[in-house]
This record gives structure tokens, sequence and C-alpha cells, in this order.
């Protein structure tokens, strides 16, 4: 922490997001990574892993919203919903809001990620507590093995492409989500921001891997300032055809989205959310 600033710059080579910070709440070394919990001048409280922001109190509805309802609402009958990583609780707390999801399993790595999301991050780590989600620690990926075709959908809430979670981004670990799936399924993954030349590269050999694997592939592009560049995106992809992810298969109302106090998503803000702009649609094929 340089005169206050906390700056993020492992994720965006030569460049850097910094958020200006009040009080460090909390340090410690987990068995998996270096954890860091912050007071900001500007965004609230922000839970940092090995020196990558993984979500601020002032923006994290963007990102848990768009992950868990782009596949959700795309899917005609979401039941069995599989979150890989999601720790904070925030993509629990909100597949639980749609009225077809049955029960949501989140398997994440780091127990220490969760214990501390309860004590810091409780708008976020309340989604726990919903009868309809069970909490695994465990690794995603030894979690599926021993879940063959049990999920109509698979959110990828994990950290980047570093450190533990490197296997999250190979082709075996598309391999062990399509073996997950219940015909017809959806995966949806976090793969960066669109203006990142390493991201892109992900993308690439993602959207090649997922193309192996699945009917359909695609991109979908949002914007949420605290993660570099303003830009995350996702890979989703099915083996259903009838599945047209520009089209929510299912449409909140405006009363639910006022019930569910839905502050990002909503059924047009998911179809544009599949509208690339024309370079990225350039350098990343099969989608
Ligand atoms: N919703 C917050 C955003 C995240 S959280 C990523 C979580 O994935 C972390 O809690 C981490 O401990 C967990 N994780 C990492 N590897 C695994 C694994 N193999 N199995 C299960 N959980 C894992 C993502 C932030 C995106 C950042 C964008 N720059």
């Amino acid at each position: 922490l340089q005169q206050g600033w906390f700056t993020e710059s492992v994720t965006w080579p030569g460049a850097g997001l910094s958020l200006q910070v009040e009080e460090v709440l909390h340090k410690e070394k987990s068995p998996y990574q270096d954890i860091m919990l912050l007071q900001t001048k500007s965004f609230g409280k922000a839970l940092i892993l090995d020196n990558i922001i993984q979500c601020t109190e002032f923006d994290e509805f963007s990102y848990q919203e768009m992950i868990s309802f782009l596949p959700l609402c795309s899917h005609p009958n979401p039941e069995r919903v599989l979150v890989v990583g999601g720790g904070d609780g925030g993509v629990a707390r909100e597949t639980v809001k749609h009225p077809k999801v049955l029960s949501v399993d989140v398997v994440e790595i780091d127990e220490r990620v969760v214990k501390l999301s309860e004590q810091y991050l409780p708008f976020m780590a309340c989604g726990f507590k919903h009868d309809k989600v069970t909490l695994h620690i465990e690794d995603g990926f030894e979690f599926m093995k021993n879940n063959a075709q049990r999920f109509d959908i698979i959110i990828t809430d994990s950290s980047d492409p570093v450190g533990p979670n490197e296997s999250l981004f190979q082709k075996t670990y598309i391999e062990s989500l399509k073996r997950s799936l219940k015909p017809g399924g959806i995966i949806c993954s976090q793969v960066g921001s669109i203006w990142i030349k390493e991201d892109q590269d992900t993308m690439i050999r993602l959207s090649k891997d997922c193309s192996a694997n699945f009917k359909k592939v695609t991109l979908a592009t949002i914007s949420i300032p605290s993660y570099p560049t303003g830009n995350i995106s996702f890979i989703l992809a099915t083996d259903n055809e009838l599945v047209n992810f520009k089209i929510p298969a299912y449409s909140f109302t405006p009363e639910e989205m006022n019930k569910h106090k839905l502050k990002h998503y909503s059924p047009d803000v998911h179809s544009a959310s599949f509208s690339i702009p024309r370079f990225a649609r350039m350098i990343i094929p099969h989608i």
C-alpha cells in the first residue's frame, strides 16, 4: 500500500487500477492466497485476493447479477445450479431470486474467504443463509469429478487465471463442466476484460475449447468500474439449440425486479450485453 492507495496491476500489464484506502480492515495469508479487506474512500469495503480486487461494496451488484441471470434467464428451466468459487456469497444471493431455481451448490476452495465475508461483507455472505443454498469447501474441479450430469447451470465465479485457479481455465476444466451438466444445461464463466491482451488470449483459447464441446458458444460483456478497464466479460455455452442467448427465456417483470432489488440486470440489459464491439468480435473467433 503506497500512500494510502491500493493498486491492482498484476491483471493489467503496463497499467493499474487504484482505490484510495481509509483503513486496512484485515490482512492474512490463507493456505491458498493472500487475503485483504479494505475500507476504501469511494467504493466501500473491498475484498482483495493475491492483490486482485474480487469485489467492492459499491459495484458488486453489477457482476453478481449479470453472471447469475445471463445463464439463468437463458435457460427454460434452471432448477439445479452450481457455483464454482463465489466464496463471498454474492452469486448465491442472486441465483436464489430466480423463481425456478430449486437448489444452489457453492463450491469454494478457501474457507477463510467465506469466514471473512461473513464478518466484513454480510450484505453478500447473506446468500449462504438461504435454504436453497449448500456450501462445500472444496476444489471446484474435484467436486465436479464426483457430480456427473447434475446441474442445469454451472457458473464459474472464479479468480483470474493466476495462482490456485489456473486449472479453472484449462481445456480439461471445460470438459468437466460439460460432464457435470444435465442435457441442455448452460455454463457461464468470467473471462476478464475484452480490452486486455492476456484476457483476449484466454477468451480465444476458451472459446475454441467450448466450441469443441458445445453447440452454441457466445460472449457477453458488461461495465464495472472496480475491475481493470472497467469491463468484465463472460463466456456462455450450451448444447441446447433452442437457446437463443440474446432473447431471455424468462423475463423478470418490473414488479419482480423491484421486489428483488435488481440494480443492473433487466431483460433489455440481458440482450444488450451480447452485443460485442467489432474489434473483440474480430479477435475472438467462435463467438
Ligand atoms: N464474487 C467475487 C468474485 C470472484 S471470487 C473468486 C473465488 O474463487 C475466490 O473466493 C477463490 O477463493 C475461489 N476459487 C479460486 N479457485 C478455486 C477453485 N479451484 N475451486 C473453488 N473455488 C476457487 C472472482 C473475481 C473476479 C476478478 C476479476 N478480475
